[in-house]
Parts: structure tokens; C-alpha cells; sequence
């Protein structure tokens, strides 16, 4: 038996303008709807949601050879198995993490600074567009060690790779101009591989041409997929998480009033943010054999999709889930940002998200260096809050108004190249 619902569909207008006001629906009435127009299965349960994701056997992650593979120009860590995967994995998480992880968080700080001190003075500013995205942009070029003046250019090729992979349905010519911003990126990166091969630095491209796999390097399609990879995955979830974050804590004085008062609470916001509204809310994989879910049959071969967004808002899960609570009891923070985690914001099982450490790193040192600076902060007149998209989901945009300061001098790096 398999739930075909024509009056709900996860491809209408009502559903991209506010998914959570269905997602009780969903859990209770159809925890395995069936979308005919893209001839997938959607899981609501977090029960259901996490099965999945941990059986491996069961599940696989081979459909992202079709939805990350032509703009990634090659395997990324998602869609690997067995000892490619724990081998790949292991040089990945030693690239953020240890020296590496605090190496970036400074660059990151000076990053920061650099971009806010033009705003400030301004007493009003668009967090996701004035600061979020160039912000994450930059990040990700210190990380992997490239030329921030080509921010630009990387943030456009990023759209249309980011496009790609998190399209549910692309018209021909938008799946023309991702290929065309993968190509262009990969074409960027060839030669820069190139030179990390022959001088080595500290960041993570240099790591990947001489991190060794079964005795060997990796291949410049092996380098180039990873190094694809991290730019998608580092950029596109950052500046949705920021300013999801503030807008919680906006729309919950009390709550905002502790943790500017107690910046130690800031780990505790970041991790009920990405319970309450992760920014990537779906997880696909391939069904092995016909398998049985507590709301239906999904045959076998099929695509499903896990909604993350809705697992994470489970009665069975989490208590009172509508309810942003940075205290809750039921969402450990030091568990967070590890495969202890309760949430599924970074997923669960062997593919959970490589950057877990690094993302909270991110977003805590932004976060606390814009709180002392965004005094009195909130919604400017007339702004009208929005968000966009299916699969990631984040704010088109957040125009705040504080109160200027203006004793703040950025600090100034000379890292690029
Ligand atoms: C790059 C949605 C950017 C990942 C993806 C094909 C694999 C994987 C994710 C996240 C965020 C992306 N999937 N990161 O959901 O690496």
C-alpha cells in the first residue's frame, strides 16, 4: 500500500512558502508520500528518517551519481563506500580539525572583521546578503587556500553547481548553465592543483594532493570532486545558518538577552537553530529492495527523500518541537556537533556531515564577534521575512537595524594565494 495524496504536494506554492505548517500533517497522515511528478517517496518520522540514514545496506546513496557527480566532475565523500570512503573520510576530517580547525577559525575572525566594518557605521544591514554569502564564500577560499579577490566569480560557479544538486526538477537550460559554472570551476581548479602538487602549503587543496590513498595520490578528478565538494558543502548551509540563528534570537528576546550576556550560550543556539530549521532539509537515497515504513510500501530502486526539517520537529522525538528552547533537555550541545547528535541537521550514520566541527566553529566565531557589534538589533521597518528554497532552505534575505558603533577597527590579513 503506498499513501498517493493529490491534495498535498510538496511541489505546491503553499508548501515552499511555509513547509513546517506541514509537516505534523505529513508525520501523522502520510509519513511515506508518494510524489508522482518526480516519482519519489518523502519520510517525515525522525524514526523512519534515521533508519535510513543508518542502514546502509539498505539505503544507499548511489543516486547522487546523478544529482552530485556531473557538477561535482567526479565522486564526493556522500556517495563513496567501504575503504574509499573510510580512507577519503579520515584525510577530509584531518584537513578541519586539530591545528587545521584553529588555523581556520582565525582566518575566519579576520574574514569577518574585514567584511562587517564597512556595514557598521551604516546602523543597518542585510545579514544574508550584505555579510552571510560573501562571507561564506570567503571561508571556504581560506580553507582551501584560494585567491579571496576571485570571490565573485567562485560564488557564481558555486549557485549553479549548488543548483544542481539541490534541484528537484531542472529545465534543460538550467541544467546547461550548472554543467557550464562545473566546468568553468573545474577548469579554475586544474591548474591550482597543480601548484599545490608541486608547492604544498597549509590548506586543505595542498592536503589532498599529498595525502596518500592505497599507497597513492589521489588523481586531480579524485582532488578536484573533494575540493568541489567542500566548496558546496562549506558555503552553501553558512550564511542560512547565521541568519536563521539571529532570527530566532530576535524573535525571542529573552533568549537573545542570555546569550548576549553569556556568550557561552551561543554552542546552545547554534545547535537548537539546526533543530528547529536545518538549513539542508532533505537527504536522498536509493531503496535496495521493496521495504516496508510504518505509513506504506516503497518499492524497490526508488528514490526517497528524508525530510530532515520534519524528523527534527517529531513529538516522538523532541518535547514541545515547535518551540525554539536553547535550553531544552532534550538536545545535548556537546552531543551536537558530533555522531552523537540527536538532531539530523548534519544527518546520521557513516555519510553524517564531515564539517560538523568545523560548521559550529564557523558560525560561533561570527556569531560572537557580530553580537558586541549589532547593538539593539532588529527587524528594519517594513522588512518582510522570506524564505526560499526545498532542499536547502535558508532566508532570502534579513535587513536589520542597529545601533551604530563606531570605535571598531577591522583587522587586517594578508592571507590569499
Ligand atoms: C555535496 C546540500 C551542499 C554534502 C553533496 C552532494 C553531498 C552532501 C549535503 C551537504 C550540503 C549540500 N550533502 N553536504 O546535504 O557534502
Amino acid at each position: 500500500m503506498t499513501i498517493v495524496n493529490s491534495a498535498f504536494s510538496v511541489l505546491s506554492e503553499d508548501f515552499a512558502a511555509d513547509p513546517y505548517a506541514s509537516f505534523a500533517w505529513l508525520r501523522e497522515h502520510a509519513p511515506v508520500h508518494y510524489e508522482p511528478g518526480i516519482d519519489s517517496y518523502f519520510l517525515s518520522r525522525y524514526q523512519e528518517v534515521k533508519r535510513v540514514l543508518t542502514d546502509h545496506e539498505a539505503f544507499t546513496t548511489e543516486t547522487l551519481q546523478v544529482r552530485a557527480e556531473p557538477v561535482m566532475r567526479g565522486p564526493v565523500l556522500a556517495q563513496m563506500t567501504g575503504a574509499e570512503h573510510t580512507a577519503k573520510r579520515k584525510i577530509v576530517v584531518r584537513g578541519f580539525t586539530g591545528q587545521a580547525l584553529q588555523d581556520q577559525v582565525r582566518a575566519i575572525r579576520a574574514d569577518a572583521a574585514e567584511l562587517v566594518a564597512p556595514l557598521l557605521a551604516r546602523g543597518r544591514m542585510d545579514l544574508v546578503n550584505d555579510f552571510g554569502k560573501p562571507f561564506a564564500v570567503y571561508a571556504t577560499l581560506d580553507i582551501l587556500g584560494l585567491d579571496k579577490s576571485d570571490w565573485r566569480q567562485v560564488a557564481q560557479w558555486h549557485s549553479g553547481v549548488a543548483e544542481f544538486i539541490t534541484s528537484i526538477g531542472l529545465t534543460s537550460e538550467r541544467r546547461r548553465h550548472c554543467l557550464d559554472c562545473a566546468e568553468q570551476l573545474e577548469a579554475y581548479l586544474v591548474p591550482v592543483i597543480e601548484q599545490r602538487r608541486r608547492h604544498p602549503g597549509a590548506d586543505l587543496i595542498s592536503r589532498l594532493c599529498t595525502a596518500e590513498y592505497d599507497g597513492l595520490a589521489m588523481t586531480d578528478r579524485e582532488v578536484t570532486a573533494l575540493v568541489i565538494n567542500v566548496l558546496a558543502a562549506a558555503v552553501e548551509p553558512a550564511d542560512k545558518t547565521l541568519a536563521l540563528l539571529f532570527k530566532h534570537l530576535i524573535d525571542h528576546p529573552e533568549q537573545f538577552a542570555q546569550v548576549r550576556s553569556d556568550p557561552g550560550l551561543l554552542p546552545a543556539a547554534i545547535a537548537e537553530t539546526l533543530r528547529y530549521t536545518p538549513p539542508v532539509q532533505l537527504i536522498p537515497r536509493q531503496v535496495e529492495r521493496e521495504t516496508e515504513f510504518a505509513g506504506g510500501t516503497v518499492p524497490a530502486g526508488a528514490t526517497v527523500f528524508c525530510m530532515i526539517g520534519a524528523a527534527n520537529r517529531d513529538p516522538e522525538a523532541f518535547c514541545a518541537p515547535d518551540e525554539f528552547d536553547i535550553h531544552r533537555a532534550d538536545l545535548s550541545t556537546a552531543r551536537s556537533f558530533t555522531a552523537a547528535a540527536q538532531h539530523l541537521a548534519f544527518g546520521t550514520g557513516l555519510h553524517q556531515c564531515v564539517g560538523a566541527a568545523f560548521a559550529r566553529a564557523e558560525i560561533e566565531a561570527v556569531a560572537a564577534m557580530l553580537l558586541p557589534l549589532l547593538d539593539q538589533v532588529r527587524y528594519s521597518p517594513g522588512f518582510r521575512y522570506q524564505e526560499t528554497g526545498l532542499y536547502t532552505r535558508g532566508p532570502a534575505s534579513l535587513c536589520l537595524d542597529f545601533t551604530p558603533v563606531h570605535d571598531f577597527t577591522p583587522v587586517r590579513t594578508g592571507i590569499a594565494g
